[in-house]
């Protein structure tokens, strides 16, 4: 039983097979899952509708992953700053606060790329509006972001406030667009604004006409570079049964709200995805939406909803987001720091440090809470907060590139070990670590007052894995205990693995487009490694018309190359790599030879660091546009 979101989707998975069912029903669901000591029964019982199964054959987890992903859709890659640092809580009170609040990010030197404006901005709780005393000039706010490379998110919900003279409303009465009650009557519950109706998006004329409410005449003092947060959208009512809408309630074409119930959020989220492709054509759109079914993926991030601000929250955050990746949803997070209740600095800096492991990435906060923006701490609080923001930073090219081949090959941007292991028994119910792709494992610390953590390193003992602070290596044969302190999560490359990072400290990912990379080549046991890099304007559709780079890099007899994948594909892009960082290098090397069509052939200087653990090639000063080749010697 599910609150916000539904996907039904399940698999089995044995060392040797998975297989998967479908069951494509938006009714309200419950699904009873029966472990019993040699089978495991799952029961699917929906309110209403029809049988519309389908079985996915796999056989292996990740070709089930991709069966069920073939039916429902990829996610479209986002907006490169989306992936970035969002500051949110419920409110921020007016636009000096904002300001201030963008301002103390850059005094304090943290990253971030979107403030958010929770439901207190509007006039009255009535969407597409702005409190006239509190937000008198979002355009103006909007571009004292922008100019600082910042970005607005606001809140819309679906509950229309019944107030004579609300335009929303009016439009709604006198077209006709709510939903009805059994009788016929417009239905009435009661939400934030108090009594409220809803919109009944089923009817594509009523969708249409709700998405072009976000276009930049009608949403006025929205700025171009402004984004959406859907809310409330499963939908919530505060008197309905179950705290929705009542079952009889009626839609377009006759359906009780019993047939769509879990749709509703999912139709919500596509409306507003419309409404933005509308307003600002050539943009990707960027929403995170609480309610979602499957397919959501293809328009919206999702977030977990109200958690608290418990170390059980934490922990549960990162098998809640494992599930939604493998279950099509790839771009999830939880509200760092818990939305209820006031975290104490020990669990406020792990969420930090955990959360910049997941896809999305933001701090939010009830309302009743004590502030608690990064700056607000003591100096060590302040240091591994930023210290964990700017590690999410670095890794921004691994995650973008993750979502662009997510969006080819349907595999999640994050994975459980399972996935990436699935004939390995030991990983069978560990739920605690991560893969970042297949390159980064993660086990984020999410107890409290703990001086060591179990880290299993998958793959058998030829598989080496590389603490990134350090570089020393553990071998895929088992668990360690691995101590911790405050500042130390573990976190390891694969050996192999080829990982793009830009290293130099920014203020946000829209200043850092241009930045150079640092290419970490990690090496197996063979002394190779390979890995991918994409790369194009970080925001448009230009890539549909093939304005993208896609690198592939491969180590091998001592030289790294670079060759572009898709030959077709173009993208004049100014970054360059700054540093070549080999982890487990070979040894004795004197320097190294960098060759490229521009170029010619030129001498590198090398040098070993952390006990020859690592080899550092400086300087490389090559495009990333340009196949090279990089020779140790
Ligand atoms: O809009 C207020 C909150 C929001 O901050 C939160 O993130 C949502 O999940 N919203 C729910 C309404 C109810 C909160 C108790």
């Amino acid at each position: 039983m599910a609150i916000y979101g539904a996907i039904p989707v399940l698999y089995a998975h044995g060392l040797k097979h998975t297989v998967g069912i479908f069951w494509h029903n938006v009714a309200e669901t419950w699904i009873d899952i029966n472990n019993t000591e040699n089978r495991v029964d799952t029961h699917f019982m929906s309110e209403s509708g029809v049988v519309d199964m389908f079985i996915l054959m796999g056989p292996t987890f990740a070709d089930t992953v991709k069966q069920y992903t073939a039916l429902t859709g990829t996610a479209p890659i986002p907006q490169i700053f989306s992936l970035g640092y969002h500051q949110c809580r419920w409110n921020y009170n007016d636009e000096t606060d904002v300001i201030n609040v963008v301002d103390n990010f850059d005094q304090g030197d943290f990253p971030v790329d979107f403030v958010w404006l929770d439901i207190e901005y509007t006039d009255g709780k009535k969407y597409f509006t702005w409190d006239p005393i509190r937000f008198k000039h979002p355009l103006e706010m909007q571009q004292n972001m922008t100019a600082t490379g910042r970005k607005l998110i606001v809140i819309i919900d679906p509950h229309v406030k019944r107030e004579a003279g609300y335009f929303l409303h009016e439009d709604a009465l006198s077209n006709d667009y709510y939903i009805k009650t059994k009788d016929g009557n417009v239905y009435e519950g009661w939400c934030w604004p108090g009594a409220s109706s809803y919109l009944d998006l089923l009817n594509p004329i009523v969708a249409n006409y709700y998405s072009e409410l976000y276009s930049l005449d009608k949403f006025k003092g929205s700025a171009d570079s402004m984004y959406i947060w859907n809310d409330m959208n499963e939908p919530s009512v505060f008197n309905g049964p179950e705290i929705t809408m009542p079952k009889d309630c009626l839609h377009h074409g006759g359906w009780e709200h019993r047939h769509i119930h879990n749709i509703y959020g999912h139709y919500y989220t596509k409306i507003t995805y419309d409404g933005l492709l509308k307003r600002t054509p050539n943009t990707r759109p960027f929403i995170l939406t609480r309610a979602f079914f499957a397919g959501s993926q293809r328009h919206t991030a999702m977030w977990t909803g109200d958690n608290a601000a418990e170390w059980s929250h934490l922990a549960i955050s990162l098998p809640m987001c494992l599930s939604m990746a493998v279950a099509g949803h790839s771009f999830c997070g939880a509200d760092i720091g818990g939305f209820f209740n006031n975290p104490d600095t020990e669990l406020l800096q792990r969420w930090y440090q955990a959360g910049a492991w997941l896809p999305f990435y933001r701090s939010h906060a009830h309302i009743d809470t004590k502030r608690r923006e990064p700056y607000l701490f003591e100096q060590d609080v302040q240091t591994r907060i930023r210290n964990a923001l700017r590690l999410r930073y670095a890794h921004l090219p691994v995650w973008y590139t993750l979502f662009w081949e997510h969006s080819k090959t349907a595999e999640p941007v994050i994975r459980p070990l399972i996935y990436q292991y699935p004939d390995d028994a030991n990983v069978l119910d560990i739920d605690n670590q991560l893969l970042i792709g297949s390159s980064i494992l993660v086990r984020p610390v999410v107890e409290s007052r703990v001086s060591t953590v179990n880290v299993y390193f998958p793959g058998g003992a030829p598989q080496v894995w590389y603490d990134i602070e350090d570089w020393r290596p553990y071998h895929g044969n088992g668990a360690a205990s691995i101590p911790v302190t405050m500042d130390k999560v573990p976190v390891y490359y694969r050996g192999g693995s080829i990982i793009p990072r830009k290293d130099r400290p920014r203020r946000a990912a829209s200043l850092m487009h241009d930045d150079p990379y640092t290419l970490y080549v990690v090496l197996d046991g063979n002394n190779s490694a390979s890995g991918t890099l994409y790369t194009d304007d970080g925001h448009t559709f230009a890539y549909r018309n093939k304005e993208y780079l896609y690198v592939q890099f491969k180590f091998k007899d001592n030289t790294l190359t670079s060759s572009i994948i898709d030959k077709d594909a173009h993208f004049s892009s100014r970054e360059w790599v700054e540093r070549v960082v080999v982890v487990n290098p070979p040894r004795g090397i004197k320097h190294a030879d960098i060759k490229s069509k521009s170029l010619g052939t030129l001498k590198l200087e090398t040098s070993y660091t952390n006990d020859e653990r690592s080899l550092v090639v400086r300087k490389p000063g090559v495009s990333v546009q340009e196949e090279f080749t990089i020779t140790l010697v």
